[in-house]
């Protein structure tokens, strides 16, 4: 092959991605058997308004062999995309929750698991600290995420227990994520399956018992030959789909219930209307509604349209579009929603679509 040895290209892939750098670390071995570079990023990726997310496949030129450090020239396409953090090519999303300590949250685990759905890969569902409640209520908490779709795992990384059967799960080839709110024990789960490591982990702290934060960005850890583990940065309330109607697909309760017949109306909302296959039987029913009417008010609040208002199970209320929902729930959403605001716009940090905000800490705490 006839190159300049400056304009030699190189492929490998983005491991870590700090402010306006990245680590690619490269398929081979360059000439002073260096594989891992410090890359800029080339402005015309950036004006093609592409950017560069963690798992991402990167051409590489402009190597400085002695300084270890490039630019990225190019991105492949992408497989898959986790929005937040943000992570490509992920083969396998990991939700993880605490059984205790923090409390779990189930709308927070639902929209975690949401967030998980939207990559359209596997989603392997985690409780951690499993040690902190009896083996009864580990179970218990079993059984119900089965009955959602989820064959969860139960661990505790102070037992050790259950950190084989997980292990076997993400030795797989490809990236798989660990996602969940902060202080759950991500880092935890890292450090005992690659112990060489040593990430840094925090005490829960404060009165809301979440953990403090020490994992500052998205890094890919090698697992076993082939597979990468990446621990993100814990952020506690991701964010819905901009679309209602693509919200119930990324519920396996409705996926399975539309499996076996449709609703009478292809955009259906699933909210009791005649002729609507889901029904409401099932235990996170009144989730699936919260996230709507969430979502809907988001909407309205950013100034997104939602369309089609005749049969999609939204009626028209002076200026704007409401869901169709229970007088009750739809108090809770005014009150959730003015609870966001106070609380200074958690979900405010993303999709700015720039690639240092990838990298940004959590700053809900
Ligand atoms: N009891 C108990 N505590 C744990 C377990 N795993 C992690 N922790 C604690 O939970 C806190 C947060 O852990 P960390 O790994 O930083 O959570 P992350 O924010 O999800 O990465 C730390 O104080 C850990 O010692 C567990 O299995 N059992
Ligand atoms: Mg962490
Ligand atoms: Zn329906």
């Amino acid at each position: 092959m006839e190159v300049e040895p400056g304009r030699l290209r190189l492929i490998g892939q983005v491991v870590a991605l700090l402010a306006n750098y990245c680590w690619v670390e490269l398929d081979q071995l360059g000439p002073t058997g260096l594989s891992r570079l410090l890359c800029t990023r080339r402005t015309r990726l950036g004006k093609s308004g592409q950017t560069i997310a963690v798992g991402d496949r990167v051409w590489v030129d402009g190597i400085d062999w002695p300084a270890g450090r490039a630019a990225v020239a190019a991105l492949e396409p992408r497989q898959s995309l986790l929005e937040r953090p943000a992570v490509a090519n992920v083969a396998l999303v990991v939700v993880v929750v605490a059984l205790a300590e923090p409390e779990l949250d189930l709308l927070q685990l639902t929209r975690f698991l949401l967030t998980a759905e939207a990559t359209g890969r596997p989603v392997q569902l985690v409780f951690s600290k499993a040690d902190l409640v009896s083996p009864d209520e580990v179970a218990s908490w079993c059984q119900r995420a089965a009955a959602w779709g989820y064959d969860a795992l139960a661990v505790s990384t102070s037992s050790g227990e259950g950190m084989e059967p997980l292990l076997q799960r993400l030795a797989q080839p490809g990236i798989a994520v660990l996602c969940g709110p902060s202080g759950v024990g991500k880092s935890s789960v890292l450090n005992r399956l690659c112990p060489e490591l040593g990430l840094r982990v925090a005490a829960v702290s404060g009165r809301l018992q979440r953990g403090r934060h020490t994992t500052r960005h998205v890094e890919l850890f090698p697992l076993a030959p082939g597979a990468l583990l990446a621990d993100t940065p814990g952020f506690n309330r991701p964010r819905l789909p901009a679309d209602p109607v693509a919200l119930g697909p990324l519920f396996p309760e409705i996926r399975q219930r539309l499996g076996l017949g449709c609703c009478r109306f292809s955009n259906c909302l699933h909210q009791g209307d005649p002729g609507c296959a889901v029904g409401s039987d099932w235990e996170r029913y009144p989730l699936y509604a919260q996230c709507l009417s969430d979502l809907l008010l988001d909407g309205e609040r950013t100034g997104r349209v939602a369309d089609s208002p005749d049969g999609s199970g939204l009626r028209r209320r002076g200026q704007g579009l409401e869901p169709r929902l229970a007088p009750g729930l739809r108090q809770l959403s005014r009150r959730r929603q003015r609870q966001q605001l106070l609380d200074g716009e958690e979900d405010g940090q993303a999709g700015t679509g720039k690639v240092t905000d990838f990298s940004r800490p959590d700053l809900a705490d």
